[in-house]
């Protein structure tokens, strides 16, 4: 009988997941009946933008934390898919750091050329998932909220691909009760124009704080303050930018920080990162962890242990980001398919401890990323994913590095040559600190609009 694969979200990893079964059949391999189900009304993920905050129009948590005027914050030559390259869907180069509605077509781009729509089903939350041994069967309830019916299906793999950064990791601090402001979460975060003229705090000292500082800043914040729980992010910030160690205590309108000092603040904006949450998985079969490289119980980072029918895709913290989950769903595809042989659990768990040892020796960023480059590098060897220069890609975020280090607000003003292609990415047509209309017209448009070659002149 066909083998049945339930992939839970149909994000880029579970779009990954989809694309290395279809490129297998289109290479003359039989594939097992795929069903993918997303809770969404489209595809993307992350990438599919939704103004909606709270709840959506099913009732269910919002997935999306992306916000208006999002660009990319790695190079997209870092991101690239070794089988559908930045050239072939754009037919032009196009500048490195592009706006999310730009990567967002990219990543349709790939899945409607491989025609694999046909095996998602929107509106569809997946609400419980249960592991019966006898039969050796995955019972997989859903929600499919076009007919508001509940219904079980029975699979023999599932791919858990629904992201982890989404719900939010939301703090107490003494005194939130009593602010007078806005209090809200990085995933409730929508549109920078909110705090025009305002005093923001963002709190974190990770991506987000970085970024949605800067979105604030772009679009006329009257002043940002940032506080670190660890340790400083460490940029040069513009004049209205100032760094503080971290927040003890708020009253109705001032934040106080240890380090004895205070400020007036308008609306605190908590960019302290996100929980791996599952709702769905029963205890044995829950991946628990914080975000960082090396999460245990997955063998090669994507197979559960416990039960080797059952997979995680993307639940890594991410320098690499797409190709990443490719590899990963590529190796997915190959156990399943049973081209790659899993060794036995304690050998398994052996590996895994190897690599978690490596991950706590890490040192610096650029340790990191050549860390999860080698990762990338050892699934690749086991599949027909094309091989890509990971070097390269490491070189490419080294220099990233060293353009946000030299200057936070141009760092996306830089470009750099595609490792799948070779080809050079010209520079983008109106630097990002003055580039406010973030569509796809206007990326890939040739010329800059009138009004921001004059927001640029200073006029
Ligand atoms: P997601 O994109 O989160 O997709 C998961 C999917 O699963 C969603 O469609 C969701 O609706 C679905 N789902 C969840 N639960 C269920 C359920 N129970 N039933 C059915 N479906 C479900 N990466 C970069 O490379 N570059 C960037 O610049 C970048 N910027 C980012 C900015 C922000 C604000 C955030 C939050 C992330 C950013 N990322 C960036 C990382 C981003 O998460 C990844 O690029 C990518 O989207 C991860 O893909 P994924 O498929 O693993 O998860
Ligand atoms: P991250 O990268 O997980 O970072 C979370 C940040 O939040 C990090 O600086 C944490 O500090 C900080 N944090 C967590 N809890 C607290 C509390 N209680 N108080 C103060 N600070 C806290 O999440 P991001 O949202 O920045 O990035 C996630 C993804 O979104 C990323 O891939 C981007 O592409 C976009 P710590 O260093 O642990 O002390």
């Amino acid at each position: 009988m066909t083998q049945r694969i339930a992939i839970i979200g149909a994000g880029p990893s579970g779009l990954a997941q989809l694309r290395a079964f279809q490129s297998a059949q289109a290479k003359g391999a039989e594939i097992p009946e795929l069903v993918c189900f997303e809770k969404q009304s489209d595809w993307g993920g992350q990438w599919n933008y939704t103004w909606r905050t709270g709840l959506d129009e099913n009732g269910e948590p919002v997935h999306g934390s992306m916000y208006r005027y999002l660009w990319s914050n790695g190079p997209k030559e870092a991101l690239e898919f070794a089988d559908y390259s930045f050239d072939e869907h754009f037919g032009k180069p196009i500048a490195s750091y592009p706006p999310r509605e730009v990567l967002w077509d990219y990543i349709k781009g790939r899945v409607e050329k491989a025609g694999v729509r046909q095996y998602i089903r929107f509106n569809s939350p997946v609400r419980h998932i249960e592991f019966n041994a006898d039969s050796n069967h995955f019972i997989v309830t859903v929600h499919d909220h076009t007919k508001d019916e509940v219904y079980s299906e029975i699979f023999d793999y599932v791919v858990v691909a629904s992201g982890h950064f989404s719900t939010p990791n939301v703090p107490q601090y003494p005194g939130f009760e009593h602010f007078g402001g806005r209090i809200l979460h990085a995933h409730d975060f929508r549109d920078a124009l909110e705090f025009k003229g305002k005093d923001i705090l963002v709190v974190g000292s990770s991506y987000s704080a970085e970024d949605i500082g800067s979105q604030c800043y772009k679009y006329g914040a009257r002043s940002i303050t940032s506080c670190y729980r660890s340790k400083p992010m460490g940029y040069k910030w513009p004049h209205n930018w100032e760094e503080k160690p971290a927040m003890t205590h708020v009253d109705v309108n001032t934040v106080f920080f240890a380090d004895g000092t205070s400020k007036k603040i308008d609306a605190i904006i908590l960019c302290t990162g996100y929980l791996h949450h599952f709702p769905f998985l029963p205890e044995e079969l829950r991946l628990k962890t914080n975000n960082r490289l090396w999460p245990l119980n997955l063998y090669k980072g994507v197979v559960w242990e416990n039960n080797t029918r059952l997979f995680y895709l993307g639940m890594q913290d991410q320098w690499y980001s797409f190709n990443m989950f490719d590899a990963q769903a590529w190796y997915v595809r190959d156990v399943i398919m049973g081209r790659i042989e899993l060794p036995a659990l304690d050998a398994m768990r052996a590996h895994s401890a190897e690599w978690r040892e490596r991950e706590l020796q890490l040192s610096s960023d650029k340790e990191s990323y050549e860390y999860q480059g080698s990762y990338i590098q050892d699934l690749i060897d086991a599949t027909d994913y094309p091989n890509f220069d990971i070097p390269a890609v490491n070189e490419t975020f080294l220099k990233w590095k060293k353009h946000k280090k030299q200057d936070i607000m141009t760092f996306r003003d830089y470009s750099f040559p595609s490792i799948m292609t070779g080809t050079a990415s010209p520079a983008h047509h109106t630097p990002w600190l003055y580039a406010l209309d973030d569509s796809l017209e206007a990326y890939l448009s040739d010329t800059p609009k009138a009004d921001e070659i004059k927001r640029a002149s200073g006029q």
